[in-house]
């Protein structure tokens, strides 16, 4: 013990102290620190984010995917990637954008007419109930192609993509209403709302921005472009936004950067956009009652009709008094509204300063009509030293906010994009509390439930921009770094990296995981896009092939380890679908297909139905297969399109002269072919009745596995039924081929009951002290296993009752174990090495390895009756 601390201590940089309750007397840990480099606080911070195998996270974050038009899902505090969710952009993985259903989905994007296959998204938003997440819908923006998407979080799947019909770009949104009855989406680059061409000459009179107010159905997590509405608004470029609570339910803010109205054109030797839109000191916080505008938009005299959608023109809004501007610092970008509504941040990247807007203030002014004059479209300005409730200086570059656990005490966290750095501070006393280095160049940061109106706390994670430095290059673009931060003590604590190797992630939301409660399995014969009963589904017994003219129907299904059915012939220039139910019940029992060549492809989840259409027009024979390793039995989980040229005349191919079998050739295959399936099924029954003697019944996720490999034992019976009319009839080369489908029922039914018994051992045997735990990873990883199966006899002796077998056990393993050879003239040993062909090896364990070791195996003999 003296020696681990004095090791520990060497390379110690945090407090110690932390370390003696932690770590306990491990010369292990001590040996790794030093071979790996690592510093106590290194371990400390791994033993904060490290889940082990088979545990969960405490967050679920919800990361956009950037360019990549995806959303990315992993843990936190482990920072596993959990899921990419295809959105905007297709992805074969689960056949998305290349099954008929989910293309559906991605052809709601298409504008104007024209497919847009990709996206770039920014804000995803989870749905809420009174400001706090339900867990249940997920939108994001794409703001290259303004649209929104809905996810639902029953399983994780994109369900509708909606277009906004004015906008040519969008940015701030999305940000759910605090009952997720309505969405709002900002503009960003103004243009005009009709589709026509306007010179930039006319930017001031026809170009526009605006924030489109979707409606929602929560229940059934859909966007209602019918109940929907865009507030015009000036071609200011509006920016980030963000939904009112609490005090300030029913209006929006939104911000702005230009202000100017600048348009640029270097063409024409004018200064660049970017300097002359940030030519004045000040833009507009543009504060907006989209209830009442709501209300107002289901009049038809207070709305313009453009591209089919429902505007609300500026005066309109402007006289029932439901849109204001309010200066800001110019340039802003975030604008985060605290969690009751009270307090707006504003944070602009040209100012180091946050502003901190007041809701009571600013309704005062509002109520009382008090403007500290007008814009040239007639909209009031408010005062914005009235407004403010102060401004405090936080360093070069602020970005976004989010609020912690202690946000009634107004703690609150910012990016410093150009500092690279996250500040914590106090929005209610204005005074700057800590900070920390983020590598580097943050954009937005996620607070744990930080947007909602019941922030958790915890952690913030940075989103950075640039990695440069962390990561093994991977080429000239390094992955993005999301850092995870903990912000629990009273200073931040910096605690891993983690590389996303996919687009640049512009913002993450984070809910606890607690609160997600994802499908295991569909309704039979679901498709997934719509959550109704498929067109196509199938169920077993039902599979066909259906011809209506020259459109070939296969209505068929997928189940461990066959998709029936297994040929399907077409002629050439037919049309194709392909109906296809997965019919499993078996939790993650996923099926993928596809037919070469044909650039289909679709993952069917348990109970789902997939249709894919193609039309044959080539020639051949293209397998079609399985393309998920499903069972032992995968690479078997195959068919045949055949696809004829009905105008050809094909000669048949001179026949192979094969040998047969003979009569007493084929009933001894057949013999042994029994004698196998008697002895396979021994095997079950002796799992069968260790499952029943040991109550699988009580432990539910053994019971699901036991179901499953009931399941396929099941069907064993009508396959003998099969086999044995073959036999009466004479036919013993089909009788042969049906007792070996037995044989394979058999395997999966053993594949899946093993599985159940090993899980079930977990569950009964006595707990495993640390030590012993210790000892069955330095088993494992010292190689012990290569001879030793516990339990059984294999390339070397069962070590089960081991510590039996020899006086003064312990002593005699430890020796034998430090150094086999001292003992291979022992006659015991002597007779092993004679009857194993083999001697045992130094496998150079120390001794801490090897005392474990034996607890390990008292382990093993405590619970001997369970192997
Ligand atoms: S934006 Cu990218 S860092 Cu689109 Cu929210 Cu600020
Ligand atoms: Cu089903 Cu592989």
């Amino acid at each position: 013990m003296a020696n681990f601390f004095s090791k520990l201590s060497t390379v110690a940089l945090g407090t110690t102290i932390a370390a003696t309750t932690m770590f306990g007397a491990s010369g292990e840990l001590a040996k790794i620190m030093k071979q790996r480099g690592l510093t106590e606080k290194d371990v400390i911070h791994a033993a904060k984010t490290y889940v082990p195998t088979g545990g969960r996270d405490d967050y679920i974050v919800f990361s956009s995917g950037g360019q990549s038009g995806q959303i990315l899902v992993y843990g936190v505090p482990s920072m596993r990637i959990l899921k990419y969710v295809a959105v905007f952009t297709p992805e074969p993985w689960q056949g998305y954008g290349y099954d008929e259903d989910s293309k559906k989905v991605l052809r709601q994007g298409n504008i104007r007419g024209r497919e847009i296959n990709w996206g770039d998204t920014h804000h995803p938003a989870l749905s809420e109930k009174d400001g706090k997440y339900d867990g249940k819908w997920l939108v994001i923006n794409d703001k290259a192609n303004p649209r929104l998407a809905v996810i639902d979080l029953n399983d994780f799947e994109t369900k509708q993509i909606v277009v906004n019909p004015v906008f040519k770009s969008d940015h701030g949104g999305a940000f759910f209403t605090p009952n997720s009855k309505h969405i709002l989406e900002a503009c960003q680059y103004a243009a005009p709302f009709d589709n026509n061409y306007h010179p930039i000459e006319e930017y001031k009179e026809t170009y526009r921005g605006g924030v489109t107010v979707w409606g929602f159905n929560p229940k059934i997590g859909r966007i209602d472009p019918k109940d929907s509405f865009t507030i015009e608004m000036p071609p200011y470029m509006q920016d980030l936004s963000d939904a009112g609570k609490a005090a300030s339910d029913g209006w929006g803010f939104t911000n702005s950067f230009n202000s100017e109205m600048y348009t640029g054109g270097i063409e024409v030797g004018m200064p660049p956009f970017e300097a002359g839109c940030s030519r004045n000191d000040t833009d507009f916080l543009h504060v907006y009652n989209w209830k009442k505008l709501y209300k107002l938009s289901k009049d038809p005299k207070n709305v313009k009709i453009i591209n089919n959608s429902k505007v609300i023109p500026m005066d309109v809004a402007i006289k029932n008094n439901c849109l204001f501007l309010v200066p800001e610092p110019k340039s802003p970008h975030g604008v985060d509204v605290s969690p009751d509504g009270e307090y707006i941040t504003v944070c602009g990247k040209l100012d180091t300063h946050a502003s901190v807007y007041k809701w009571s203030k600013i309704k005062k002014l509002i109520d009382n009509h008090e403007y500290a004059g007008k814009d040239p479209y007639g909209i009031p300005i408010l005062d914005m030293k009235k407004a403010l409730h102060g401004q405090v200086e936080l360093g070069l570059g602020p970005l976004h906010n989010q609020y912690g656990k202690k946000w009634k005490e107004g703690i609150i966290y910012t990016s410093l994009y150009v500092d690279s750095q996250v500040v914590k501070w106090n929005y209610k006393k204005l005074k700057v509390l800590d900070k920390i280095n983020v590598h580097y160049n943050i954009g937005h940061l996620c607070g744990m439930e930080g947007k909602s109106s019941d922030p958790q706390g915890d952690y913030i994670i940075a989103l950075n921009k640039l990695a440069i430095d962390r990561f093994d290059p991977v080429g000239p673009l390094h992955p993005q770094n999301h850092q995870l931060i903990d912000i629990r003590g009273k200073k931040m604590d910096m605690l891993v990296d983690m590389p996303l190797p996919l687009g640049e992630p512009h913002q993450a939301v984070a809910i606890r995981a607690s609160k997600l409660h994802p499908e295991v399995r569909y309704k039979m014969g679901t498709n997934t896009k719509t959550g109704k009963l498929h067109k196509g589904r199938t169920l077993a017994g039902q599979e066909r092939v259906e011809r209506k003219g020259n459109h070939v129907y296969i209505y068929g299904t997928l189940v461990r380890s066959h998709i029936n059915p297994e040929r399907v012939t077409v002629n050439k220039g037919d049309k194709v679908t392909f109906y296809l139910t997965n019919l499993e019940r078996a939790e993650d029992e996923t099926h993928g297909f596809t037919v070469d060549n044909f650039d289909i492809h679709g993952s069917l989840e348990p109970g789902e139905t997939i249709e894919l259409d193609f039309t044959a027009d080539i020639e051949g024979v293209f397998p079609y297969y399985c393309t998920e390793f499903c069972s032992a039995l995968h690479l078997e989980m195959m068919g045949y399109l055949m696809v004829k040229d009905p105008n050809k005349k094909y000669v048949s191919a001179q026949k192979l002269k094969m040998k047969t079998m003979s009569k007493a050739e084929l009933k001894a295959e057949y013999d042994k072919t029994v004698a196998v399936n008697t002895a396979t099924d021994a095997v079950i029954q002796s799992v069968v009745k260790f499952l029943k003697e040991n109550h699988f019944e009580k432990y539910p996720t053994v019971k699901n596995l036991v179901t499953d490999a009931l399941d396929q034992y099941g069907k064993i019976k009508g396959e003998k039924a099969k086999s044995d009319k073959a036999v009466k009839a004479g036919d013993l080369e089909k009788a042969v081929l049906f007792e070996n489908m037995i044989w394979q029922y058999m395997v999966k039914t053993a594949d899946v009951g093993i599985r159940a018994k090993d899980l079930l051992v977990r569950k009964i045997a006595t707990p495993q002290s640390s030590a012993a735990q210790a000892g069955e990873r330095a088993f494992g990883e010292g190689g012990c296993g290569g001879c030793h199966v516990i339990g059984k006899v294999s390339s070397g002796p069962d070590l089960t009752g081991v510590l039996q077998r020899h006086e003064n056990a312990e002593k005699w393993v430890h020796d034998f174990v430090k150094n086999p050879a001292s003992k291979y003239k022992e006659p015991y040993v002597e007779g092993m090495i004679n009857y194993f062909n083999l001697r045992m090896p130094n496998q150079h364990m120390n001794d801490e390895e090897i005392k474990n070791i034996i607890e390990y195996l008292k382990w093993v003999d405590d619970n001997a009756n369970l192997f």
